[in-house]
């Protein structure tokens, strides 16, 4: 209860804050998007990541309102981005509330417009555990977005409960191999038979793929070498807030 107040205030006080963490074309490290990744910036405690508030904000009514605000605040950054000439994809992180309530189309419509960002420099992620909710509403949402121009991210692929049916089911644009995978890649494992599964599924289904948790040179280049074309992970960048992620990617030549 303590910690819902605080929360309540932290959303009034504008304490949350979206960090950025770079996505690259793994074949020449070229930029090509960056996740938002909410942070909270506690007066007293510091930087709190969201694996300490999320789950509580994602089970109280307060979670619509901070998924409203990760949303319009993302694209409002893309959107500064853009119009300084950066060809970036945001990734927005959707929380399942989103789905609950509301016309999620309706919210991305609004957004988009409010922002200036281009449908195609928006990419919304999902996780499986939001799509084991399927009905045709969340099909028929996903539809409209993709009719946007937005594309849509399957997040952690392979690490919840959804069956590979609902790759078939949903209208993706891009899997995104979870770190579990990637962490301790190496010929021969377990865990490449997995990545290298996936992008062939993904190669089959005219997905995107992007590999998570990528920390080292030799994961990067045997993902290349599997055939995955982009890549994220602290070898690349850790998340970043704003100031910090220009400095060290967007900076003028
Ligand atoms: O950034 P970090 O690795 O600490 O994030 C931990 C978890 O919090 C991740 O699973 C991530 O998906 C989730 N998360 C981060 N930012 C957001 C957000 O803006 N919205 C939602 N719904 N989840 C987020
Ligand atoms: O659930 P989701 O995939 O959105 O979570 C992404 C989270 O993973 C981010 O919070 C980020 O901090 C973390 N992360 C991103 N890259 C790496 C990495 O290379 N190594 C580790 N350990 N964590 C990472
Ligand atoms: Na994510
Ligand atoms: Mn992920």
């Amino acid at each position: 209860r303590l910690l819902l107040a605080e929360l309540d205030r932290a959303l009034v006080q504008g304490e949350f804050e979206l960090f950025y963490q770079p996505q690259v074309r793994l074949a020449d490290g070229l930029l090509i998007g960056a996740e938002a990744l909410i942070r909270w910036r506690h007066p007293v405690r510091g930087i709190i990541s969201p694996g300490v508030f999320m789950p509580t904000v994602n089970t109280n009514v307060i979670g619509e309102k901070v998924a409203a605000w990760v949303l319009t605040t993302a694209c409002r950054q893309g959107g500064i981005w853009e119009e300084r000439g950066q060809k970036l994809k945001i990734g927005v992180n959707l929380s399942p509330s989103q789905f609950k309530t509301g016309d999620l189309a309706a919210s991305v419509m609004v957004a988009l417009a409010d922002s200036g960002l281009s449908p195609e420099h928006l990419e919304l992620e999902v996780t499986e555990n939001i799509l084991l909710d399927d009905d045709d509403r969340t099909i028929e949402t996903f539809q409209r977005l993709r009719n946007l121009g937005v594309g849509i991210a399957f997040d952690d692929f392979g690490t919840g409960y959804a069956s590979l049916s609902y790759l078939k089911k949903f209208p993706l644009t891009r899997l995104k191999i979870d770190q579990s995978f990637v962490r301790a890649l190496a010929p021969g494992t377990v865990d490449a038979g997995i990545v290298e599964y996936t992008i062939r599924l993904s190669r089959l289904m005219q997905l995107d793929v992007i590999a998570e948790g990528i920390e080292t040179q030799a994961t990067a280049d045997l993902l290349h070498a599997m055939g995955c074309e982009n890549g994220q992970g602290y070898l690349f960048g850790r998340p970043l807030s704003v100031p910090e992620f220009e400095h060290a990617f967007l900076a003028a030549a």
